[in-house]
C-alpha cells in the first residue's frame, strides 16, 4: 500500500539476528501505524513477560502520515509492556528519526532479546549493524547526542536512553534532539534493560506516495493555513505554557502536590515571563508552530519548557522560579526521566516530609533539595530509590495512608491538571489506556469552557469520543495533534492527506472504528498481562474524592465519588465493556477481534 515503506524491521539483541518482514496490507488498513502497530505486535508477541527481561519488545512505530513533508508530521510512537505499570504503555515523539525510518524503508523496529554488552542500534537504509556503546554507557543524553551526531553526522535520527533508564528506572524516558522526550510508562527503562543505549537513524530513500501532486498541493495549503489561524500567534509566543495562567485561573494547577488548583506566585513563571526569558525556539521536524520555548536556567544553560514540566516541577513541589524550574527539567532531560512523573515523585516526597512520614527534612520549593533529589532518583539511591516505582511504588513501600495522595491511575502519575473541580478530566485520567496522563482526552478545556461541574452521560460521550480522535487517530496516523487542538486546524485536512498517501478514500467513520480496535486491544492486553485488572484500575487518586482544595475560586470542591461511579457505567457501557470494564465478546467480534474474545473471556 502507497503511503508506508512497508517493512518491519526485528533486531534481537541476544543473539544478533536482524530480520525484515513485509507489513500485510490488512494489518495497515485494521490499524494504521503507529500505536495500532505497537498494541497489534504486543498482543501477539508478549504475553507474561518481566517487562525488564529479554522477552520483553520495545516498538518504534510510525504511521502513513509520519515523516511526510506534512504539517507536524515528524512524530513517532514507542511501546512496550511498562515497567511502570505491568500493562500497555506507550509514548510520542518527534524527532527525525522518525523521518529517516521510514526513508530507510521501515514503518517499525522490534527490539528483542537483551544484549551482553552496551550497545546502539545502528539503521542505515538496509545495512543494520549492532555497534558497542561502552563509551557511551553512563554518558547524559546531551552528550550522547554530541558524540553520535559527532559519529554519524548532524542531521541523523537518534534516540536515547539516559543514565536513568540505564538503572531502569521505571519512568526513565526515550530523549531526542536534547529536548524531545517520548515514552513516560518506562520507555527508557526497557532500553537500559537491553543495555540499548540508542538507536541511530539514516535514511535515504523515498517513499513512494499515492498522489504526489496532490500531496505537494495540499501540504503548501496546510502549513499556509496553520499560520493565518487567529491562535497562531498567540501559540508562537507561549506554546503549551498559554495552559499554565489558564489553569491558575481555572484552579486546576497542579500546586503541593495536587492538594491545591492555584499556586500563589504563578504570575513569578507563567507564559508571559517565558516570553521575557524567551531565548530560542526548538520543536519537532516539520513543524512551522514549533513549541519548545528555550530558556537559560538557573546555572545559564538551554532549557526547554513546556507546560506539564513547569506545572510539575513548579507548582507542584512550591517552586517559584522559571529558571530554576528549568535547571531541573534540564536535569531530568540529561538523565532522561520523565518530567511528570518526577515532579510528581518530589512532591510526594515533600509531603511524605511533611507529614513526618520520612525523617529527611524536605520543604516545599526547596530547590537545592529538588536538585539533589533528581540525582538521587536517577541514580536510585537514597530516597530516590523509595520512589523509583514511581509514586504508587513509594506508597505501598511507605505505607501509612500514603496511597491517598500518591498521584497516579494505573501506576502512571497523572500529568498537570488538578481535577478536583473537573470530573470529566478525572474520568478522562481514569479511563486513559497508558494510566495517568492526559494525551488521549484533553476534555478538561471543553468541559470548563462547556459544562464543567456535570457529570452527565453527554460529557462521557465526548470524552470517548476525544479518546477516539486523539488516542485512536492520531496516535495510529502517527502526527502531531496541537495543530488541531492549539490552532483549530480542521479535522477534514487528515482523511484528504490519508488519501493523497495511500490513494484509499476512508472516512472518519473509519478512522474511528480503527481507534476503537484499538482501545480494545489495549484493554484485552491489560487485561490478560495483569490478571487482577479490572474497575479498580479506573479510578483517579483518592486525593479527588478525599481533599477538597482549600482555597482559590474552587475552594471546597471535589469529585463526587457517587457521580464518578455512574460516569464510569456509562463509560464502560458506552464502549461495549462489561461492568467490570472488560471489552463483551460482542463487541470484540464486531471489530473483527474474535480471537482476542476467546483468549479474555
Ligand atoms: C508526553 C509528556 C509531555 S506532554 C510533556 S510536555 W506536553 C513532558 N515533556 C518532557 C520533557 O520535555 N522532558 C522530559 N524529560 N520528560 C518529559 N515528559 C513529559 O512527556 C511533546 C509535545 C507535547 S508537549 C504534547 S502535550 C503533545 N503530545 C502529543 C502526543 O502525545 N501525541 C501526538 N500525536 N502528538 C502530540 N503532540 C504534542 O507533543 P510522552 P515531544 Mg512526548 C522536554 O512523550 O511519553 O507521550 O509524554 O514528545 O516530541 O517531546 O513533543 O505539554
Ligand atoms: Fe512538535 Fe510542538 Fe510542532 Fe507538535 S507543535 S510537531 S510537538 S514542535
Amino acid at each position: 500500500m502507497n503511503g508506508y515503506a512497508g517493512k518491519l524491521l526485528r533486531v534481537n539483541l541476544s543473539n544478533g539476528k536482524v530480520s525484515k518482514e513485509e507489513i500485510p496490507d490488512s494489518m495497515k488498513r485494521d490499524y494504521l501505524g503507529g500505536r495500532g502497530f505497537a498494541i497489534k505486535l504486543l498482543w501477539d508477541e508478549v504475553r507474561s513477560v518481566d517487562p525488564l527481561s529479554e522477552k520483553n519488545k520495545l516498538i518504534f512505530s510510525i504511521g502513513p502520515l509520519s515523516g511526510q513533508l506534512l504539517p507536524s508530521a515528524g512524530k513517532m510512537v514507542i511501546a512496550s509492556k511498562s515497567p511502570l505499570t505491568g500493562g500497555y504503555g506507550d509514548g510520542n515523539i518527534g524527532t527525525m528519526a522518525s523521518v529517516h525510518l521510514k526513508k530507510a524503508g521501515y514503518d517499525v523496529v522490534v527490539v528483542e532479546g537483551k544484549s551482553e554488552k552496551p550497545c546502539y542500534l545502528l539503521i542505515e537504509d538496509e545495512h543494520i549493524k549492532i555497534e558497542e556503546a561502552l563509551d557511551l554507557w553512563g554518558k547524559d543524553t546531551f552528550e550522547t547526542q554530541d558524540l553520535l551526531e559527532k559519529k554519524h553526522g548532524r542531521n541523523s535520527g537518534i534516540l536515547i536512553t539516559g543514565p536513568a533508564g540505564e538503572n531502569q528506572i521505571r519512568f526513565s524516558t526515550v530523549m531526542s534532539q536534547k529536548g524531545r522526550a517520548g515514552g513516560r510508562p518506562g520507555m527508557g527503562a526497557v532500553m537500559g534493560s537491553k543495555k540499548l543505549k540508542a538507536l541511530v537513524i539514516k535514511g535515504t530513500g523515498n517513499v513512494s506516495n499515492f498522489d504526489d501532486a496532490k500531496l505537494k498541493e495540499l501540504t503548501k495549503r496546510g502549513y499556509d493555513e496553520i499560520k493565518k489561524k487567529e491562535s497562531y500567534e498567540f501559540w508562537m509566543k507561549q506554546g503549551t505554557m498559554q495552559a499554565f495562567e489558564w489553569c491558575n485561573e481555572n484552579a486546576c494547577l497542579p500546586t503541593y502536590n495536587f492538594r491545591e488548583g492555584v499556586f500563589e506566585f504563578s504570575k513569578e513563571m507563567d507564559g508571559y515571563v517565558l516570553e521575557k526569558l524567551h531565548a530560542n525556539r526548538k520543536g519537532c521536524p516539520m513543524c512551522n508552530m514549533q513549541c519548545g520555548h528555550v530558556i537559560k536556567d538557573s546555572s545559564g544553560q538551554p532549557a526547554e519548557l513546556d507546560y506539564e514540566n513547569v506545572g510539575m516541577l513548579g507548582p507542584n513541589i512550591g517552586l517559584k522560579s522559571l529558571p530554576q524550574v528549568a535547571r531541573l527539567n534540564r536535569m531530568a532531560d540529561e538523565w532522561g526521566l520523565d518530567t511528570i512523573s518526577l515532579g510528581s515523585c518530589i512532591g510526594f516526597l515533600m509531603e511524605a516530609s511533611e507529614k513526618g512520614l520520612i525523617p529527611e527534612k524536605l520543604k516545599w520549593g526547596d530547590f537545592e533539595a529538588a536538585q539533589k533529589l533528581v540525582v538521587d532518583i536517577g541514580k536510585g539511591e537514597g530516597l530516590g530509590k523509595l520512589v523509583s516505582r514511581g509514586v504508587k511504588g513509594a506508597a505501598e513501600t511507605l505505607g501509612k495512608g500514603s496511597h491517598r495522595w500518591a498521584m497516579h491511575v494505573k501506576g502512571l502519575e497523572v500529568s498537570a491538571y488538578n481535577c478536583h473541580a473537573c470530573p470529566g478530566m478525572a474520568l478522562s485520567f481514569g479511563t486513559s489506556p497508558i494510566g495517568g496522563a492526559h494525551k488521549d482526552a484533553w476534555i478538561i478545556a471543553w468541559e470548563i469552557a462547556n459544562d464543567r461541574f456535570s457529570y452527565n452521560k453527554s460529557k462521557v460521550e465526548k470524552l470517548i469520543e476525544f479518546q477516539r480522535l486523539r488516542g485512536g487517530f492520531f496516535e495510529s496516523a502517527t502526527v502531531c495533534r496541537l495543530p488541531w487542538v492549539e490552532v483549530s486546524f480542521g479535522l477534514d485536512w487528515y482523511p484528504q492527506f490519508l488519501e493523497a498517501v495511500t490513494g484509499e478514500k476512508r472516512g472518519w467513520e473509519d478512522f474511528l472504528k480503527i481507534g476503537d480496535r484499538i482501545y480494545n486491544l489495549m484493554r484485552a492486553f491489560w487485561k490478560r498481562e495483569v490478571p487482577q485488572f479490572g474497575r479498580q484500575w479506573d479510578y483517579p487518586p483518592e486525593r479527588w474524592f478525599e481533599e477538597p482544595h482549600s482555597q482559590g475560586k474552587m475552594k471546597g470542591m471535589k469529585v463526587d465519588r457517587k457521580k464518578y461511579e455512574q460516569m464510569l457505567d456509562w463509560y464502560y457501557e458506552l464502549r461495549g465493556w462489561d461492568q467490570n470494564g472488560i471489552p463483551q465478546k460482542e463487541t470484540l467480534e464486531n471489530l473483527g477481534l474474535k480471537e482476542v474474545a476467546k483468549e479474555i473471556g
